[in-house]
């Protein structure tokens, strides 16, 4: 397939601002070593290890960047504030950085309408004015929805403090993509060996342990209508449905908030996944399969992971002309509201 042919739009790019990452590096020379710090300082202390070659493209929003979108026929970054986003910080900080996020990231948007758009940071530490963000991100910079790094201070969308938030975005009509950050202190014990500690697993258990929270807690029952967008091919909740189904119905008889739908049926109704950083054709198959086509929508997880192989990936997978523009960017353009070419 021709590279120019067909309108690429990546839905999990994360960027930066020195502010954000002036602030997590002064965080580095506090004492603690959970697995956020172990990645923070990895990325934003420059004297540190394997990954300080991120930081440089997660500020660049500019020439590189667009140098490696057109290389690799990228037509568009929907861009996010890189994890953990603003919730390491105290409730004021995190809400006047989340702030300035947006501000920088709508002044890129503006400068690059056809290549950039952009999820908007919020701060769940202070719940009131992070919904009064999402309303002036959407209403007044036009943001294409929202972003979250999973936990925050070991707590779950599903808490009720948390529901104005999903309320907001309900009625704004923008999604909200919860991404993976250092699993919560009680979750992250076993990650520390080997690895596992970020991408390799411990991301996929928090976030997968995230969805699987939002939709047993019934808060679906409370905004039917809310979207939630998981990378990572789904984190692989949809693998498990058939047994959370069984298992749901089960505890629903001893106790757990009683579900007006099937489990499986909130995951296909209010969950859409893209498949950040997952390129396998075989994992792709059967999200298709099991969610539909008009759920699955493309990413590459930039500059985490390179954008050649995942553009291969989408460009040569067993699918049709008209999945592969689904993939690409028209389930893009629908649920993050992108206006089609
Ligand atoms: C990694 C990936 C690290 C992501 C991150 O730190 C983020 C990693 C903030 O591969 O170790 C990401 O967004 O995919
Ligand atoms: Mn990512």
């Amino acid at each position: 397939m021709e590279k120019q042919k067909i309108r690429r739009i990546a839905t999990e790019e994360a960027f930066s601002i020195p502010e954000v990452a002036a602030e997590l590096q002064r965080l580095c020379r506090n004492p603690g070593n959970t697995i956020d710090m172990m990645l923070v300082r990895a990325i934003y202390n420059s004297a540190d290890t394997y990954q300080s070659k991120f930081l440089a493209p997660l500020l660049d929003v500019g020439p590189g960047r667009l140098r490696d979108m057109d290389d690799n026929g990228v037509d568009m970054h929907l861009l996010s504030l890189t994890a953990p986003g603003v919730q390491l910080f105290d409730a004021d900080t995190a809400t006047e950085l989340a702030t300035v996020a947006n501000d920088r990231l709508a002044e890129v948007i503006a400068a690059h309408p056809t290549r950039y758009a952009g999820l908007a940071a919020f701060a769940p530490q202070s719940p009131k004015r992070a919904v009064k963000e999402m309303e002036r991100a959407t209403q007044k910079l036009g943001m294409n929805g929202f972003i979250v790094n999973s936990h925050t201070n070991n707590e779950y969308l599903d808490d009720a403090k948390y529901w104005p938030i999903l309320e907001a975005a309900e009625a704004l009509d923008r999604c909200i993509y919860i991404h993976p950050r250092g699993p919560s202190d009680l979750l992250s014990g076993p990650m520390r060996d080997y690895g596992m500690f970020a991408a390799l697993w411990a991301y996929g258990v928090e976030v997968s342990t995230h969805a699987v929270r939002l939709i047993l807690s019934g808060i679906f029952d409370r905004f039917p209508h809310l979207k939630i967008c998981i990378g990572h091919m789904g984190e692989a909740v949809h693998f498990w449905l058939w047994r959370i189904d069984f298992m749901s119905a089960r505890a629903q008889g001893a106790g757990a908030p009683k579900l007006k739908l099937k489990p499986s049926e909130y995951f296909k109704r209010n969950f859409v996944i893209t498949t950040s950083g997952q390129e396998s054709p075989l994992a792709l198959d059967f999200s298709i399969k099991q969610l539909g086509i008009d759920n699955v929508l493309w990413a590459i997880d930039y500059p985490y992971q390179p954008s050649a192989p995942a553009v291969a990936f989408m460009d040569s997978v067993d699918v049709t002309d008209e999945q592969r523009h689904k993939l690409y960017h028209g389930n893009a353009e629908r649920v993050f509201h992108i206006k089609p070419l």
